[in-house]
């Protein structure tokens, strides 16, 4: 694999513009589990998918409070971890564009700026029916998803829940971002959920060159030019780190 990470360490050096593509596998190591990890303790029996969604919402909208209200409280007692601080510092080093799957508003927290979050953030809160803006500090602290003073309506996580459309201008971006990069790093995602599963495919064709950082192969992995088996918060700092020497011995 060392000959592997050589060759992208040289690809990322040189490229113009690199896009990161990023999943719950690059928060792992902070202590946050994946989706597809099995549900644990208060929430083995729910399945993922179905607590969220509008339609599990609208059944049980104190029990899908509850849930978020508990992974936002985790997000806020976690930290980010090296892979999330690599990948901040890459932006420092070349133009990056971080696109991400993740709720947790750790890429941020890492010092990663302007981050694409596909699917929103757990952290900030909007009313159901009209999306009315919503701050609520400690949602841990209420049992029940308090009622919009605007309309009357619950509510919300501001995420984007399955069967929802993404937000049109952070989709267009993140298109244009995968279209337009020399190179696409893909770290930490099963790659099943669409349509964030098709930017690599899309940067693949405008000729990116496109990289895998997952300790285990998924859907994609037959697809990229290069697929290093590990754990983002080794293998992030390990690549960051030797684009950095090249770079300070142009
Ligand atoms: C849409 C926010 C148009 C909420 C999320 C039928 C009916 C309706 C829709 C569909 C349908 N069929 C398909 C669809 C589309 C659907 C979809 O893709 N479904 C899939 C499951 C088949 N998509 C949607 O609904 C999207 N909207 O399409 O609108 C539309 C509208 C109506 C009808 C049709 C179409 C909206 C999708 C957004 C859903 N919201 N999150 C929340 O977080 O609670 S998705 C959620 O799951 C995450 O955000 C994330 O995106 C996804 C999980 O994926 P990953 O991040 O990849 O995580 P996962 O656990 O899967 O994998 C972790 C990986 O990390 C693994 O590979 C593992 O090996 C690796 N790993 C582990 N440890 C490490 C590691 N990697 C590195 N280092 C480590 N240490």
């Amino acid at each position: 694999m060392e000959d592997q990470v050589e060759q992208v360490v040289q690809w990322l050096a040189v490229a113009r513009t690199i896009t990161v593509l990023t999943g719950a596998g690059v928060s792992k190591e902070s202590g946050i589990p994946t989706f597809r990890d099995a549900m644990e303790g208060l929430w083995a029996e729910f399945d993922p998918q179905v607590l969220a969604s509008p339609e599990g919402f609208r059944r049980n909208p104190g029990l899908v409070w509850r849930w978020y209200a508990a992974r936002a409280n985790q997000a806020g007692d976690v930290s980010p971890n090296p892979g999330h601080h690599a990948l901040a510092r890459l932006g420092e080093l070349k133009p990056v564009s971080l696109i991400t799957q993740n709720v947790d508003g750790l890429h941020q927290r890492a010092g990663s700026r302007e981050v694409l979050e596909l699917h929103g953030n757990i952290l900030r809160h909007r009313c159901f029916d009209q999306g009315h803006p919503m701050p609520i500090e400690r949602p841990w602290e209420v049992e029940e998803p308090p009622v919009c003073p605007q309309c009357g309506s619950l509510a919300r996580p501001d995420v984007i829940w399955f069967g929802e459309l993404l937000p049109v201008d952070v989709l267009e971006r993140a298109l244009q971002a995968s279209q337009e990069c020399h190179v696409m790093l893909v770290v930490g995602t099963s790659g099943l959920v669409q349509p964030a599963a098709s930017l690599p495919h899309y940067a693949r064709e405008t000729g990116a060159h496109l990289i895998e950082i997952n300790p285990d192969r998924t859907p994609l992995t037959r697809h990229v030019d290069a697929y290093l088996s590990g754990p983002a918060a080794t293998v992030l700092p390990h690549l960051v780190a030797g684009v950095e020497q090249l770079l300070a011995k142009q």
